[in-house]
Parts: structure tokens; sequence; C-alpha cells
């Protein structure tokens, strides 16, 4: 069913009134419309906001593609960097600036191909970035080719007998490396994103949000929003967030699980001081 212009409209008052657009720039994003990226903006932006965030005391760090653009849409600082160099630069303003609130944002692409030598290390000096991972399993900027979360048999402009290699599990991938806080979200779900950057933002170390989304404009075939909606599904009820090994297995056997997976209480610093 198609949402008429006077439901926009008024959806748009209301969420305007509530103050859920204030950490919004003036710039209109420019993703194509019914991208998925249009959700995550949501639940960081109302995450902000609700957490009564100085927009002068937030940092949003991004890499190169459509998931790059971010900053721009926002009215926090933000820096644009090179491609799948997010985390290094957002470790760098953590350690130089550590009162601020820091939020490094890219695609799969940037985070799992070209930067994904990054992950391990944020990871195991556990600094205190909030890391959100645009997941649409293609490159979007660069119009279609496969990414390394793109499925087996992945058909695009540019694989058209379909991928060969086997996907990687960012997921996986930060819990292994030692993430404190790991979570799976849904773009469509902009609520659940809010709350739980909310509990990220709270926890004093690194933390993994995973956001699957959807490449409206390329992926006809794999993450589309039809497929997201019928796979996404909550945790299991006795999901015990501490837990690593339940956390791993989770994580392989079941990658549409969304929520927090797993959430360790550590000090930051070295091991002596419960590191
Ligand atoms: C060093 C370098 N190599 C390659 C590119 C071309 N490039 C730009 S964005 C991109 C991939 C984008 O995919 P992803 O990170 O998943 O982001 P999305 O566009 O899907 O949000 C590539 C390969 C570049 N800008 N710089
Ligand atoms: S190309 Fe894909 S990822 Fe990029 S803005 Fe368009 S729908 Fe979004
Ligand atoms: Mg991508």
């Amino acid at each position: 069913m198609r949402t008429r212009p006077t439901e926009i409209a008024q959806k748009l008052k209301e969420i305007t009134e509530q103050g859920l657009f204030s950490a919004r720039s003036g710039n209109i994003p420019t993703w194509c419309p019914g991208c998925g990226y249009f959700g995550i903006h949501h639940g960081l932006t109302t995450a902000i906001h609700k957490m009564g965030l100085k927009h002068h005391e937030v940092v949003i760090v991004s890499g190169i593609g459509c998931a790059g653009r971010y900053p721009f849409f926002s009215s926090t600082y933000g820096l644009h960097t090179v491609h799948g160099r997010a985390l290094p630069v957002a470790t760098g303003v953590k350690l130089a600036r550590p009162e601020l609130t820091v939020f490094a944002v890219g695609g799969d692409g940037d985070g799992l191909g070209i930067g994904g030598g990054h992950l391990p290390h944020i990871a195991r000096r556990n600094v205190d970035v909030n890391y959100i991972l645009f997941d649409n399993s293609i490159y979007g900027l660069t119009k279609g080719q496969p990414s390394p979360s793109s499925p087996l048999g992945f058909k695009t402009k540019a694989s058209p007998q379909g991928t060969k290699d086997q996907p990687l599990n960012g997921t996986l991938m930060a819990l292994s490396y030692g993430a404190t806080f790991v979570a799976r979200l849904f773009a469509g779900n902009p609520d659940q994103i809010a709350e739980v950057l909310t509990q990220a933002v709270q926890h004093k170390g690194f933390a993994f949000l995973h956001v699957y989304t959807s490449c409206v404009t390329f992926d006809k075939e794999f993450k589309t929003w039809e497929h997201l909606k019928k796979w996404v599904h909550p945790l299991p009820k006795d999901h015990e967030t501490s837990d690593i090994k339940q956390a791993i297995v989770l994580a392989m056997d079941d990658p549409f699980a969304m929520g927090i997976i797993y959430k360790k209480a550590r000090r930051l610093g070295p091991p002596e001081n419960g590191g």
C-alpha cells in the first residue's frame, strides 16, 4: 500500500515537533529514494537527540561509499576520510579528545574489504568508538559490484555468473577479534537502532553495530526489503549476552537474529587493570 503525501507530511511534522530532526544537517541526503541508509540515519540522529548529546561534542568519521557520505547529513562534527580508513582516524580522534563521543560509519566494502585490516586492531585495543557497519552486501557507490559480504553465487553486472567467494561474517569477525559490545540490527527498525546505539555509547569500549540494510538500486536479488523483512527476527529469549560462546554460536548459526549479541563489562587499559 502506498503512503499518501498527506500522511508523509503529518509524520514529518510529528518527527520535527519531537526534535528528532535536530541532529540532522540542512543537507538533504543524496541517497536513492528507498535506500536503507535513511533508516540508519533516523536511528542515529534519534539516539543523539534522546541522549541529549551536544552536537559539538560528537564526531562522526566515515570512509568512502554511499555510507561514507553520512557526515554531510549530520549537524555534529564529521570527517569524510579515505576509503577504508574510518577506524584509524576515529581512533586518533578519540585518543586526542577522549571527552568526545565518536562514531565511525561505513559500508561493507569500506569496513570488510579495503579497510578490513583495521577492525581487529580497534577491537583488541577496545577503543571507545561506536562503529556502525552499513552492510548492504554490495558496493553501492561504484554501481553494484559484489562485496566481501555478498552471498556465494550473487549475480551483479560485475559477476554475471555469480560470485565464487565465500562471504565474510562481520559479526563473527568482531566477536573473534575481541570486540566488547557487538550487536546486529536492521535498517528497517530505526527505533531498535536508536535504543542499541544508546547502550553502545554508554558502554566504555569498542562497540560494533552490524546493520543489515538494502541497496534498492543495485541489489534486486538478496538484501531486498522484502527478503530482509521476512528473514530478520529477535534474538532467542534465552540468549545470554555476557556469554561469548553463545554469542559466537549465534553469530554463526542464526545470521538474521537481531539485537545485542554480546556485551562484556570491561575497563579500558592493560590486562592488570581488568582489561
Ligand atoms: C582507494 C580506493 N579504492 C577504490 C575506490 C572506489 N570505491 C569507492 S566506494 C567503493 C566501495 C563502496 O562500497 P561500500 O563500502 O560497501 O559502501 P556503499 O557504497 O555500499 O555504501 C569503492 C570500491 C576508492 N574510492 N578509493
Ligand atoms: S546506490 Fe544503493 S546504497 Fe547507494 S544510495 Fe543508492 S540505494 Fe543506497
Ligand atoms: Mg555496501
